[in-house]
């Protein structure tokens, strides 16, 4: 625990009662950390993070944001939706500073807040097997239930662009501008990229349609930011919440799939290993069409599989962007990490492909279910 943790950690919560400070997660953009302390009788804990204000240029919206969601959540969990049955559910909360009337910390032009900690629960970064799936859309279906009532323009787009796929072809074309000797695995990975330049727009067509509209999202609801209830196994959360904005509900259903049906994971080294799952991308759709199929209209379950083929398309983009740009967004541990990354998720993209048919059979089944 070092000195100058503790000092903002001190902010939060009085510094003799804290007992550790460890890092958190496997997050790719911000600092995440577990602050341990004395409680009434037990040992207590919050996360305190660093947001990463490169990518989050104005986190007071963040902030904004996250308060906003968790009134809403409030106001909704005091009459709680029937598909919520007398289970556990928490989101992570604001933990204000102890002293001062603010909710955050400016230190030496980083940014620091801290929430609440999920106990008893868990995460995992891999798949375990189809009832973990049924749990994950089980999750991602309750997180929209409870929000999708929540108006828009109560939401600042903290994250322009974000999940708009054309934008980031147009970033990709951008910095391939800049003259540079490509190695054949980084060839490989642009070829790809060319080959599937048509349809990048297809959620943004259908927005600008009419077909879909802006509901507020999660953004990044992949495998390990659904919390697990260490117990029950049933999902009990969702963290993460500093992507909470207006956005297509296609972005959060896309995420959440390609992070859970391919089994290796996404930081898999090995691609011979990296496929998608076509019995636990079932699972995962089961158990949020179970909860969310109400309010979801025809367009909506119509442009199911576009997003699930496209997220994982538009992921690999990203890394391969950011690779051929020095690596200047996501956070690496290793040269060529993130064309890596890409690789993985131009695989899981290949295999969606192959399987389009039985994936439009499945979810024509699935939406043909009557509804709850
Ligand atoms: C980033 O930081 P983290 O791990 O929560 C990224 C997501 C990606 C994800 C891939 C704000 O999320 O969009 O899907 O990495 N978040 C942002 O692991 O860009
Ligand atoms: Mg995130």
């Amino acid at each position: 625990m070092t000195e100058a943790l503790e000092a903002i950690a001190d902010r939060f919560h009085p510094r003799e009662q804290i007992t550790a400070i460890r890092s958190l997660g496997s997050g790719n953009v911000n600092e995440t950390f577990l602050v341990t302390h004395k409680g009434s009788g037990k040992t207590e804990s919050f996360v305190m993070q660093r947001l990463n204000t490169a990518v989050f240029e104005r986190p007071e919206l963040v902030m904004r944001n996250l308060q906003a969601l968790g009134e809403h959540i409030d106001r909704r969990l005091a009459t709680p939706p029937p598909e919520l049955k007398g289970r556990r559910w928490e989101l992570p909360r604001i933990v204000p500073c102890r002293r001062e009337d603010a909710a955050w910390v400016e230190h030496n032009g980083d940014f620091w807040r801290s929430i609440t900690f999920i106990d008893d629960a868990t995460t995992s970064d891999e798949i375990k097997d189809c009832n973990h799936a049924n749990e994950l859309g089980y999750g991602l279906g309750m997180f929209h239930t409870l929000i999708h009532d929540l108006a828009i323009h109560q939401l600042a787009d903290t994250l322009e662009n974000f999940h708009v796929t054309p934008e980031y072809l147009n970033r990709y074309d951008i910095v391939l501008k800049t003259p540079a000797v490509l190695d054949s695995a980084e060839q490989a990975a642009c070829a790809f990229i060319d080959k599937r330049r048509d349809g990048v727009d297809v959620l943004e067509a259908a927005l600008a349609r009419g077909e879909l509209q802006h509901r507020p999202i999660h953004g990044d609801p992949k495998i390990n930011n659904v919390m697990i209830d260490e117990t029950s196994g049933q999902a009990v959360g969702l963290i993460d919440l500093d992507t909470v904005k207006p956005g297509l509900i296609h972005y959060d259903i896309g995420d959440c799939i390609r992070s859970c049906c391919n089994p290796a994971g996404e930081e898999a080294s090995d691609l011979a290993s990296v496929g998608f799952d076509l019995n636990l991308c079932e699972a995962v759709l089961d158990g949020y069409l179970n909860v969310a199929r109400g309010f979801l209209s025809s367009w909506d379950l119509h442009y199911l599989p576009d997003c699930i083929r496209l997220i994982p398309l538009e992921l690999g983009l990203r890394f391969l962007t950011d690779h051929l740009e020095g690596n200047v967004y996501f956070k690496t541990e290793r040269p060529g990490h993130n064309l890596q990354r890409a690789a993985v998720q131009f695989k899981l993209v290949k295999d969606i492909e192959n399987q389009m048919p039985a994936l439009q059979r499945l979810i024509q089944r699935l939406s043909d279910r009557p509804v709850n």
